[in-house]
């Protein structure tokens, strides 16, 4: 699959900022994620922001790869294994995303530590709770802004038949949708929740209202000078 890091990159940034903002979106599988990212990323280059997009797992590289395979059952892992591997494929990113952030791009990030939480809690293996899930994150970059696109399991499988991936079963994407809830409700959570279900259009301008100020803020210098480390 082909990165899509670079589309709106430019050799260098087209306009002077403090910093980037470090913008994450998270949801259950289908709830519009890689759609919405696509359609913010187009509408704040079009206002002329510097923007880069990631998605995890980036499943380009040698650690990228094994996350595909075993998501693709060609290959089986441990879960404490896997779980590692996708906060690994966060971690050799992690400089990136700084330096990134530094030259003065905003970063539109198609899931991240939340999705690594929970989805491994939602195996339900008593070996890999959710708290133990938390801690290789500890440290990365945290972003300034992450939207929880939230759609109830049956409207996801309106959009289409489950596919061949190792998570796209429903009782494990019910599990996922009440992690993500939980994570919303505890201390710190800090996700914008937005009802996935209505037209693309619709949640398009709800995560627009949301996201943008939070861009202006960070770029213009008003909201948090230094970018941020997770801490659990
Ligand atoms: P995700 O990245 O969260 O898995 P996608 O953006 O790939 O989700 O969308 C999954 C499917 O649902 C795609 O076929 C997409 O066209 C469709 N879709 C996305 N948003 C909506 C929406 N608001 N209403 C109806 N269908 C949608
Ligand atoms: N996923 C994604 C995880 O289990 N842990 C993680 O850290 C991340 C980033 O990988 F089922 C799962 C979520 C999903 C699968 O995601 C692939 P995409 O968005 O369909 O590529
Ligand atoms: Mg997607």
């Amino acid at each position: 699959m082909a990165s899509t890091a670079d589309q709106f990159s430019w050799q260098e940034p087209r306009n002077s900022m403090v910093r980037g903002a470090f913008v994450v979106v998270e949801g259950v599988d289908r709830a519009g994620k890689t759609t919405q990212v696509q359609r913010l990323c187009s509408k704040l280059y079009a206002l002329g922001h510097n923007i880069k997009t990631i998605r995890f797992p980036d499943r380009v590289s040698t650690i990228g790869q094994m996350i595909g395979s075993y998501l693709q059952n060609e290959t089986n892992m441990d879960d404490h294994v896997v779980h590692l591997l996708f906060s690994a494929n966060r971690w050799e990113k992690a400089k990136w995303i700084e330096e990134t952030l530094a030259k003065g791009y905003t970063i539109i990030c198609d899931r991240y530590y939340y999705s690594g939480m929970v989805y491994s809690a939602a195996k339900n293996n008593p070996a890999l709770s959710l708290e133990w899930a938390k801690q290789p994150d500890i440290g990365l970059p945290k972003p300034d802004v992450v939207i929880f696109l939230d759609l109830e399991p049956w409207q996801a499988e309106q959009r289409g038949g489950y596919g061949e991936e190792k998570y796209e079963k429903r009782e494990l994407q019910q599990r996922v949708r009440e992690l993500y809830l939980q994570l919303l409700n505890a201390p710190g959570g800090g996700m914008k929740v937005i009802n996935a279900g209505d037209s693309m259009d619709a949640v398009e301008e709800r995560i627009w209202n949301e996201v943008l100020p939070w861009v202006e803020m960070v770029e213009g210098g008003t909201y948090g000078a230094k970018v941020g480390k997770f801490e659990g």
